[in-house]
């Protein structure tokens, strides 16, 4: 009888098959479905109960975990008594502009007890994210991570971790905080600063009443760690360091850099910065303190405090009772107003620029943008008193123009031709009124209101300098553009010079990021190729200065093929 065997041709089958699929999900990548109930829930911090809005109930919230080249579904059920809209921060929504998430700006806010679906894919980005809040302060406790995995099989261009693990820094305010901000926008005055900075949630050890609420990193001794450092703090940029360890910084805003060392990280809020921890080779039976303290430099008082963690190496189980007698060493961190140490730390941030994953910096400019950034005060109104100084109001302005919010979304208003009412596009290119924007400034200086927008052809390379003024007070703030990755070809203190500065921009191996600090009393340079159709919304990541109107739009027009085109928007997209 003859005999053969099955086994080849199936195993050659499964082959071709497995390659197939390989092939396929390589290509494809995944669908990844989320649900977010947004509700409220009691946490207990600092001794009180406070209810708070959460996603799932949770605090933070989910991560979101995806490789690059996946779709992400996320159903967001609002709950809650307020409006919500969620914003995936640094994600570039490709033609997905319906997904990005800002309140009036894309889409109306989903309200009370109705719902909307996040539909978008992850191109050509990888590293840490974050998604939050994205309509008055409600992103103080609704933030989580988004872990953007490589490809799969496609390796780190580092050692890979033993370990990852997210630290989402976030500020906390025993008060509520929708009351703090309402009543600061009605009488003109600074709104109350916070009672404490948290990692994932936990203000740690140095507060009153809150050592149990601590985070605790446990690791191995002679391992390395993968730390995904994200700061989703309202209000203030963070120094961030380990005792006695040093750090490798590898990406930041989702994009790899070169690796350098550092025992200090500098993060402003919407940034983040993925950095190796590499444990001591002997378990040393001590702990290390983890702490972050702010980097303030503008005119208004700032929360002081330090949030603190403790970074614990595991030790077998007979001998856990000692560990606590063991030292507990502190980290030394920067001085609250430290730019020498902020502008060096800056500096060291440039893209990997690898065969791989190169920088794909612009080289020629379409259109040049001179935006200035900063505070301002407005009148009082008639028969009121104000808070602000000399009873004014605290405002904050683009080139003088305090951006405002408008009663419907942008995005739609721009899909269907009906800007009338909704915006205008006449924001202006350069500043209206020249001054020394970091000396004395003139005191005649009103701002003035709108919604105003940027109209980009597709496709233009634009070229933004923006300049920090003096008004009332210099101050770093972290500018955060929405859709794109920019590259920081430039940055300098005092007035920017358009004659000799240029020369001295980095066209070869600039950071890439998607959020950067206008340095207090200077300015940064920054370049971006508007290849992606929609409206986007720029504006500070102090959550303060976006109240008071740092912040305007660039409207990106459609090209002229259909994959250069924006979609209609989906059939569930809220209505206003
Ligand atoms: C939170 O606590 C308050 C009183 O402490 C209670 O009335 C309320 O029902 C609680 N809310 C939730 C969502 O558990
Ligand atoms: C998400 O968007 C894609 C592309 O437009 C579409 O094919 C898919 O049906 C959408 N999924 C959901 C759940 O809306
Ligand atoms: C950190 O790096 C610096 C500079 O290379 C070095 O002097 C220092 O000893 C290192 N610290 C630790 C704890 O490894
Ligand atoms: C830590 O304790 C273990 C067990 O007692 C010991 O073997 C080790 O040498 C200690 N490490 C250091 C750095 O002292
Ligand atoms: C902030 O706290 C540090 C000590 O942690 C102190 O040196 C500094 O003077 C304080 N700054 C302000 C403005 O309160
Ligand atoms: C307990 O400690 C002893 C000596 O320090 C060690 O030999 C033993 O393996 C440990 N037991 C466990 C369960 O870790
Ligand atoms: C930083 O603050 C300290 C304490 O308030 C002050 O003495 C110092 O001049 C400030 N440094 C800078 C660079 O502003
Ligand atoms: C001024 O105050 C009066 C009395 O309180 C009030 O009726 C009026 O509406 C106010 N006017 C404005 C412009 O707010
Ligand atoms: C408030 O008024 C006083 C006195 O006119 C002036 O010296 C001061 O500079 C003013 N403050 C601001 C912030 O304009
Ligand atoms: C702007 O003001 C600063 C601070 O007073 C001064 O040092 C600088 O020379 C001024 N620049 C110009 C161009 O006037
Ligand atoms: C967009 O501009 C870039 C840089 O100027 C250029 O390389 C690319 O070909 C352009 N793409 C399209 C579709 O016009
Ligand atoms: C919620 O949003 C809708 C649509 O913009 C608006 O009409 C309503 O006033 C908002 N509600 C609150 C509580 O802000
Ligand atoms: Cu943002």
């Amino acid at each position: 009888m003859a005999s053969f065997s099955l086994k080849p041709f199936f195993s050659l089958v499964i082959t071709i098959w497995l390659s197939y699929g390989l092939a396929l999900a390589k290509r494809a990548g995944m669908t990844r479905h989320y649900k977010f109930d947004i509700k409220m829930k009691n946490v207990t911090r600092l001794c009180q109960t406070k209810n708070i809005v959460t996603v799932n109930g949770q605090f933070p919230g989910p991560t979101i975990t995806a490789r690059e080249g996946d779709r992400v579904i996320v159903k967001v059920v609002n709950h809650v008594q307020y409006n919500v809209s969620i914003h995936w921060h640094g994600i570039r929504q490709l033609r997905s502009g319906w997904a990005d998430g800002p309140a009036y700006i894309t889409q109306c806010p989903i309200q009370t007890g109705q719902s909307y679906v996040y539909n978008f894919t992850v191109t050509g980005q990888r590293g840490t994210l974050f998604w939050h809040a994205h309509i008055s302060w409600l992103r103080v406790t609704l933030y989580g991570p988004i872990v953007i995995l490589p490809k799969r099989g496609v390796p780190y261009p580092f050692p890979q971790p033993f370990k990852e693990v997210p630290i989402i820094f976030g500020e906390w305010w025993k008060a509520d905080t929708e009351t703090i901000i309402n009543t600061a926008m009605q009488t003109g005055g600074a709104p109350n600063i916070s009672d404490a900075y948290t990692f994932n949630g936990l203000p740690g050890p140095l507060y009153n009443c809150s050592s149990k609420d601590t985070f605790k990193l446990k690791v191995k001794p002679g391992k390395t760690y993968l730390l995904r450092l994200i700061n989703a703090a309202l209000n203030d940029e963070l120094f961030f360091s380990i005792a006695n360890h040093n750090l490798t910084v590898v990406e930041a805003d989702a994009v790899y850099v070169k690796p350098f060392k550092t025992s200090i990280v500098l993060i402003t809020p919407g940034q983040t910065t993925n950095v190796l921890l590499k444990t001591k080779h002997h378990n040393p039976n001590a702990t290390f303190l983890i702490a972050a303290q702010p980097y303030a430099t503008g005119p208004a008082a700032f929360d002081n405090s330090t949030s603190a963690g403790i970074l614990e190496y595991h030790t077998p189980s007979n001998t856990t009772k000692k560990i606590k007698k063991f030292p507990l060493s502190k980290p030394k961190l920067p001085i609250f107003n430290d730019t020498t140490f902020a502008t060096s730390f800056i500096k060291k941030i440039r893209s990997l620029n690898s065969a791989n994953f190169p920088a794909k910096v612009p080289q020629k400019v379409d259109k040049h943008y001179f935006f200035t950034v900063g505070l301002g005060l407005n009148p009082c109104p008639k028969n009121r008193t104000c808070q602000g100084p000399n009873n004014t109001m605290l405002t904050a302005s683009v080139n003088n123009v305090s951006f405002v919010m408008p009663s419907s979304a942008l995005l739609q208003a721009h899909f269907s031709n009906q800007s009338k009412g909704v915006y205008t596009t006449d924001f202006p290119a350069n500043p209206q009124f020249k001054f020394n924007y970091t000396g004395t400034p003139p005191n005649n200086i009103m701002v003035t209101s709108g919604t105003k927008v940027v109209v980009l052809p597709f496709n233009t390379t634009v070229e933004l300098i923006m300049q920090d003024t003096s008004i009332i007070g210099a101050e770093s703030h972290p500018l955060h553009l929405h859709g794109f990755n920019f590259f920081v070809v430039g940055q300098g203190f005092g007035n920017y010079k358009s004659k000799t500065d240029p020369a001295k921009f980095n066209l070869v191996d600039p950071a890439e990021r998607n959020t950067v600090g206008v340095p207090s009393g200077g300015w940064v340079a920054i370049r971006f190729l508007a290849d992606n159709p929609g409206v986007w919304f720029m504006h500070c990541h102090l959550e303060v200065h976006t109240s008071w109107g740092l912040k305007m739009a660039w409207i990106v027009m459609d090209g002229k093929h259909r994959h250069q085109k924006l979609p209609p928007p989906p059939s569930d997209l809220p209505k206003c």
